[in-house]
């Protein structure tokens, strides 16, 4: 038997890459992590760690080869504060790296698990050691939010997930600031589908978008609702550089899901959540680190040209 579809990600031997074994304090689990190649090479993971009450924080992991010899930070990275940060009091999750050349600082946008549900929280740091928070930038409920690199037209431009009350689905949203803290403006930038597609009710950005010279390439999470529970997979999608809420293609099938019993079992069972990447020099490979089952953390390869061939096949 051979499976027809053409595959656009190669599953590292290694998989996973890193599990709550491997921890230097005692965690339940590590898996959702931002990616960042830091300029001497290194590649860091900002990971989603949660303990054993079911709150989660936040722990950097750096390796030489993004694949191995992981050096764990010995305490966790960014805690919740939630004194401070009363937004902050069920943990903080699913982080998402861009580097802001204007500030020369990394922005984390992360998911604050508030009394409300969970919101969007910012902070921007240089070093992954000391962090500079502006608290929450979006109320509950919404999240798989992530800034873009650059000004859009004047304005920082921040793609986010609000969830509905009105049962109409759960839809991708941008929106747009002139200092990192008050948004506005607010578009539909992608909408779940409905019926039985893969990603009906309910998509949100997964890592953040790769600027391309035919647009902004987004890789989305669709959730499939059965009888048996959700399904976690990836899709593509590719939008305007300069009006990032237009969508010019977006695949019809999914390009990633669950399959490895790494992905099938674990504390969510099918689930593949990517939250970052890196790119190797040849400005091509994508690394791309996903939290997998809710659980460990694995690395799947692709390209991005084979990404953009592949959308832009698609009618
Ligand atoms: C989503 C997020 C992710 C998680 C996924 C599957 O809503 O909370 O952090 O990986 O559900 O549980």
């Amino acid at each position: 038997m051979t499976n027809p579809h053409s595959e656009l990600f190669r599953r590292h031997e290694n998989n996973p890459i890193l599990t709550a074994a491997q921890w230097p304090y005692p965690v339940n689990s590590v898996f959702n992590p931002a990616a960042v190649l830091l300029p001497d090479g290194v590649t860091l993971l900002l990971c989603r760690v949660e303990d054993r009450r079911g709150h989660s924080h936040l722990c950097a992991a750096r390796s030489d080869n993004g694949i191995n010899g992981w050096k764990i930070d010995t305490e966790p990275t960014l805690m919740p504060d939630p004194k401070q940060y009363p937004e902050e009091i069920w943990g903080i999750e699913d982080p998402r790296i861009t580097f802001l050349e204007t500030f020369n600082k990394y922005a984390v946008v992360y998911t604050s698990f508030t009394r409300e549900g969970p919101g969007v929280s910012l902070a921007l740091t240089e070093d992954f050691y000391n962090f500079e928070r502006y608290g929450l930038i979006l109320q509950p409920e919404d999240k798989d939010a992530v800034l873009l690199p650059e000004k859009i037209n004047g304005n920082w431009a921040l793609i986010h997930r609000p969830v509905s009350s009105h049962h109409s689905g759960a839809h991708i949203w941008i929106s747009y600031s002139s200092n990192l803290h008050h948004w506005g403006d607010h578009r539909l930038m992608l909408k779940a589908r409905r019926g039985s597609w893969w990603d009906a009710n309910k998509i949100g950005l997964s890592p953040p978008p790769i600027k391309t010279e035919k647009g902004w390439l987004v890789i989305y999470h669709g959730v499939r609702q059965n009888a048996a529970g959700s399904i976690y997979r990836l899709g593509l999608a590719l939008f305007d550089l300069n009006r990032p809420e237009i969508c010019i293609k977006r695949s019809d099938e999914w390009i990633f899901g669950p399959q490895e019993p790494y992905e099938r079992r674990g504390d969510v069972d099918h689930v593949v959540f990517p939250c970052g990447y890196t790119i190797a020099p040849d400005g091509d490979t994508l690394n791309l680190y996903y939290g997998a089952a809710d659980t460990s953390i694995a690395l799947a390869i692709g390209s991005i040209n084979a990404m953009m061939g592949y959308l832009m096949s698609i009618e």
